[in-house]
C-alpha cells in the first residue's frame, strides 16, 4: 500500500514539478514557517514548558509531503525523527531529520536539517540510535543505498549526502549500529525478492566489507532480511527464504564484525516446515545468538512460532519452533524486541476474534511463556487494529502503537505495557492522533523515562493532497513517592504533605480518607496543587490515610504509595462530677467525669486542700476509663481534679469537687453518731409553758388586790376546835 501510494505520490509530484517549472504553481496558501519561538537557535534544550500537543507536535508540514517518518530515541525523553520530504520538487524526495526533547521542542532547523537531498529520488528511510546522541539514517534510491551519521547537533558525519552502500537501489534496510561508531546495514536488492545484501560503515564513513556488499543469500526470492546484534559486535540476519521453489521457510546467517559469516553458505535453517513461513523478526538474545518469530502456516491456520539460535547456529528450543500463539484463526505478522534481560517481548496481529486485534507474549531464554497463554491483549476494539510497532526500554517496559479503525477513519492509538504483562495506559489503548482525516504509519520509541515518543504522518485533505510528520511524546506520570508524615502523631491538625517531583507531572491530586486508601474511587481530592507540597488542616482526632497522584495533559498516573498520620489535639478540660455522698463514712469515694476526645489516659489528684493546680502534686493514680474509685481510710476532707492526657500532652485541671470522710463511730459501738436531736419545740413549749404560768400568777395577783377593796377582809378564821368525842370502849 504504501510503495503504491509512493508511486502516486511521486506522479503526482511529478505534475506538481512541471507545474512548478512553468510558473503556474499555487504555493502560497501554505504556511511554511513553524512558529521560531519553538526552536531554540543555540540549541539549548528548552525545558519550560511542553510543546507537546493532543493529537501530536508538528515535525515538518508546509508546502508538499513529507512523510515515512522513523524515529529512535537517544535518552532522556528525546528523539531523532527522519522522513521522506518532496519540499523541494527540484530534488525530488529528499531525506530530512528533526531532533525533538522531551518536552517537544524541536533542537534542529524548523522543520528538519537535510540528511540528503541529491537530485534523484531518496526514499523509504531507516534509523537507529548511535548510541551517542545521534543517529545512523539509512535510506534507497535511485542512486543506490545510503547511509549517513548524524550527530547529536545535527550534523552529518560522512560527507554531505552520507556513504554509499550500493549503487543499486533495494529495498527494506535494515540498521543496527557495530559497538565502534559504525553501522551494519542489511537489505534485499529485488522488490519481489532476490539477493539479501549486506555493508558495514565504519565510524569514520568508509564503507567496509569490499568493493561490494556481502550476499548473504543469493538463492531465489529471499527477502524481508530483519538483523539485530550479537554481544560480539557481529549481527545475526534472518529472513523469508523461497529457496525450495516450493514454500516459504525462515534462515538466519551470523556475520562477524569483519563480515565474515558463520553459519554456512547461504545460512542455516531456523524453521523448514511444511507450507509457509513468513515475515520474521528477530532480537538479540542478550548474548552470542538471537530469537527469531516468524508468520506460521504449518497447520493450514496461522500461527506465530519462535526459535532461538546460539551463537554456534545450533537452534535451542524444539526442532522447527516452538509455539507463542496458535489459537483459531490467523495470527501473522510478528515483531519482536528484547527486554535488556535476556527476555523477548513479540507483538502480532490476531483474528481470534471478530476482526483484527493485537496480542502480546513474553517469553525468556528458554522459551517459557511469561504472559497469558497464546497472548496478553494489546488491542482488541472493534475493527481493525494492524500496522503496529514495538519499542522496549530499559526497565524492561514494551510500548506498542498500531493504526486503529475501531471508528471507521484511521487513528494512532499506543498502550504501554509493563514487564509483568499489565498494560497501564487506557485499556485497548491510549488515543494519539484522530484529529485529520487520515493518520498512519505510526514508528515508536522508548523516551527511556517510562514513556514513549511516538511519529506518524498524516494526510491533509484541504488543497493540494499532501503528507506532514507530527509526534507526541506520551508519558502518563508515574506515581509519586509520599513521603512519611511528620510529625507523626499531630497535635495541631496541620498536615505537611511532601512528595517526589514527577518528571513529567504538571498537577497533583491530593486524596485523604480515614482508611487505607488503595485506589481513589469515590473519593474527592482534598486539593488539586501544581506543587510537590501540600499542607491539609485537619479538625478532629484521628488517623488520616493520604495519596498523591499526578496528572499531565496526557491523563493520570497510578496514585502514590499511602501514608498516614495520627492527629491527637491536646484535650479539654475533664468535667469531675460531684462526689456523693458528701459525707463519707467508710473512706470509698466514687469519682466520674466526662469522656474527654482526643485524651488516652487520666490523672488523678488528691489533695486536702482547693486544687487549683496540680503544681507539686503527684497523681495518685492514672487510667483509661472515665471514672475511679479511691479509698480513703482517714477522716478529713478530701479535693478532687482530674487532668486528661494524650501523648500530645495534657489537658487543664478539671473542676475541683470534694469529699469529707468521717469514720468516727457514734456511740462506741461502731454506729454513726446521731445527728443532735432539734430542740426547739421543748423549748418554745418550756417558754409557752413558762408564759402561762408566769400569766396565771399575774392574773390572780390582780384578782386579790381587787376584792380587798369592796369588803374587808374578814380576819382569819380561827382553827376549828376538835370536838370531844367519848372514847370508843374496847370490849
Ligand atoms: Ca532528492
Ligand atoms: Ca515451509
Ligand atoms: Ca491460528
Ligand atoms: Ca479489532
Amino acid at each position: 500500500m504504501k510503495r503504491a501510494r509512493n508511486r502516486f505520490t511521486k506522479y503526482f509530484l511529478l505534475i506538481i514539478v512541471i507545474a512548478y517549472t512553468s510558473g503556474m504553481v499555487f504555493l502560497s496558501n501554505y504556511d511554511i514557517n513553524h512558529d521560531s519561538t519553538k526552536i531554540n537557535q543555540n540549541q539549548e534544550i528548552i525545558t519550560s514548558n511542553y510543546t507537546w500537543e493532543m493529537n501530536g507536535t508538528v515535525i515538518a508540514d508546509g508546502y508538499l509531503s513529507h512523510y515515512d517518518p522513523v524515529i529512535c530515541s537517544i535518552g532522556n525523553g528525546s528523539a531523532i525523527i527522519a522522513w521522506e520530504d518532496w519540499r523541494n520538487p527540484a530534488t525530488n524526495s529528499d531525506i530530512y531529520a528533526q531532533r525533538v526533547n522531551s518536552t517537544g521542542h524541536a533542537q534542529w532547523t524548523s522543520n528538519g536539517i537535510v540528511v540528503c537531498n541529491k537530485t534523484l529520488g531518496q526514499e523509504d528511510p531507516v534509523i537507529c540510535s548511535d548510541g551517542n546522541d545521534g543517529a545512523f539514517i539509512g535510506w534507497s534510491g535511485d542512486e543506490g543505498m545510503w547511509v549517513q551519521k548524524i550527530n547529536g547537533n545535527g550534523e552529518a558525519q560522512w560527507g554531505a549526502n552520507g556513504s554509499q552502500l550500493h549503487n543499486v537501489s533495494g529495498y527494506r534496510m535494515q540498521l543496527c549500529p557495530d559497538g565502534l561508531g559504525g553501522v551494519i546495514a542489511v537489505w534485499d536488492e529485488g522488490f519481489l525478492g532476490d539477493l539479501i545484501l549486506a555493508r558495514r560503515v565504519h565510524s569514520n564513513g568508509t564503507v567496509l566489507w569490499g568493493a561490494d556488499p556481502i550476499i548473504i543469500s543469493n538463492l531465489t526470492n529471499c527477502v524481508y532480511p530483519k538483523i539485530c546484534n550479537d554481544s560480539s559486535g557481529g549481527v545475526i540476519i534472518t529472513w523469508q527464504d523461497y529457496r525450495t521453489g516450493t514454500d516459504n521457510n525462515i534462515y538466519a546467517q551470523k556475520l562477524f564484525l569483519n563480515g565474515t559469516a558463520q553459519w554456512g553458505s547461504n545460512g542455516t535453517i531456523i524453521c523448514n516446515q511444511d507450507n509457509n513461513q513468513y515475515a520474521p523478526d528477530i532480537c538479540t538474545d542478550n548474548g552470542d545468538g538471537a530469537i527469531i518469530t516468524w508468520t506460521d502456516n504449518r497447520s493450514g491456520s496461522t500461527d506465530i512460532y519462535t526459535q532461538r539460535i546460539l551463537f554456534n547456529g545450533t537452534t535451542m528450543w524444539t526442532s522447527n519452533g516452538t509455539i507463542i500463539c496458535n489459537s483459531s484463526g490467523p495470527q501473522e505478522t510478528p515483531r519482536i524486541h528484547e527486554d535488556g534481560s535476556g527476555n523477548a517481548i513479540i507483538v502480532w496481529n490476531d483474528y481470534r476474534g471478530a476482526n483484527w486485534d493485537i496480542y502480546a507474549q513474553k517469553i525468556d531464554g528458554l522459551g517459557n511463556h511469561q504472559w497469558l497463554a497464546n497472548g496478553t491483549i494489546i488491542c482488541n476494539a472493534t475493527n481493525t487494529q494492524d500496522d503496529y510497532m514495538i519499542s522496549t526500554d530499559m526497565s524492561g517496559r514494551a510500548f506498542v502503537t498500531w493504526e486503529d479503525s475501531r471508528t471507521g477513519g484511521i487513528d494512532i492509538f499506543a498502550q504501554k505495557i509493563e514487564p509483568d504483562g499489565n498494560v497501564t495506559w487506557p485499556q485497548n489503548g491510549f488515543l494519539i492522533c484522530n484529529k485529520f482525516d487520515l493518520q498512519a504509519d505510526a514508528q515508536i520509541c522508548s523516551d527511556e523515562l517510562g514513556g514513549a515518543i511516538i511519529t506518524w504522518e498524516v494526510q491533509k485533505q484541504s488543497g493540494p493532497p499532501r503528507y506532514d510528520v507530527y509526534a507526541s511524546r506520551v508519558i502518563i506520570p508515574t506515581s509519586p513517592t509520599l513521603e512519611s508524615i511528620l510529625p507523626n502523631p499531630s497535635n495541631d491538625g496541620l498536615i505537611l504533605l511532601n512528595w517526589s517531583d514527577n518528571y513529567d507531572a504538571n498537577k497533583y491530586y491530593i486524596y485523604r480518607n480515614t482508611s487505607k486508601i488503595n485506589n481513589i474511587n469515590g473519593l474527592t481530592p482534598r486539593a488539586i496543587v501544581n506543587a510537590t507540597v501540600y499542607q491539609d488542616i485537619v479538625t478532629a482526632n484521628g488517623l488520616y490515610h493520604y495519596v498523591v497522584v499526578a496528572e499531565n495533559f496526557w491523563g493520570n498516573g497510578s496514585i502514590s504509595n499511602c501514608q498516614n498520620v495520627s492527629v491527637e489535639f491536646v484535650p479539654g478540660p475533664p468535667i469531675l462530677d460531684p462526689i456523693l455522698p458528701r459525707i463519707d463514712n467508710d473512706g470509698s469515694i466514687y469519682l466520674s467525669w466526662n469522656d474527654v476526645i482526643g485524651a488516652t489516659d487520666y490523672y488523678i489528684f488528691r489533695d486536702n486542700v482547693t486544687i487549683n493546680s496540680t503544681l507539686g502534686l503527684t497523681p495518685i493514680d492514672s487510667v483509661a476509663q472515665t471514672f475511679y474509685p479511691d479509698s480513703v481510710p482517714i477522716n478529713g476532707t478530701f479535693f478532687y481534679v482530674i487532668v486528661a492526657y494524650n501523648s500530645t500532652g495534657s489537658s487543664p485541671i478539671s473542676n475541683c469537687e470534694n469529699v469529707t470522710v468521717d469514720l468516727t463511730p457514734p456511740n462506741g459501738n461502731g454506729e454513726p453518731d446521731e445527728p443532735p436531736p432539734d430542740n426547739t419545740w421543748i423549748w418554745i413549749s418550756i417558754l409557752i409553758v413558762g408564759i402561762a404560768i408566769a400569766a396565771v400568777i399575774i392574773i390572780r395577783g390582780i384578782m386579790v388586790r381587787s376584792r380587798s377593796k369592796k369588803t374587808p377582809l374578814k380576819p382569819p378564821k380561827s382553827p376549828p376546835t376538835p370536838s370531844k368525842k367519848p372514847p370508843i370502849s374496847s370490849e
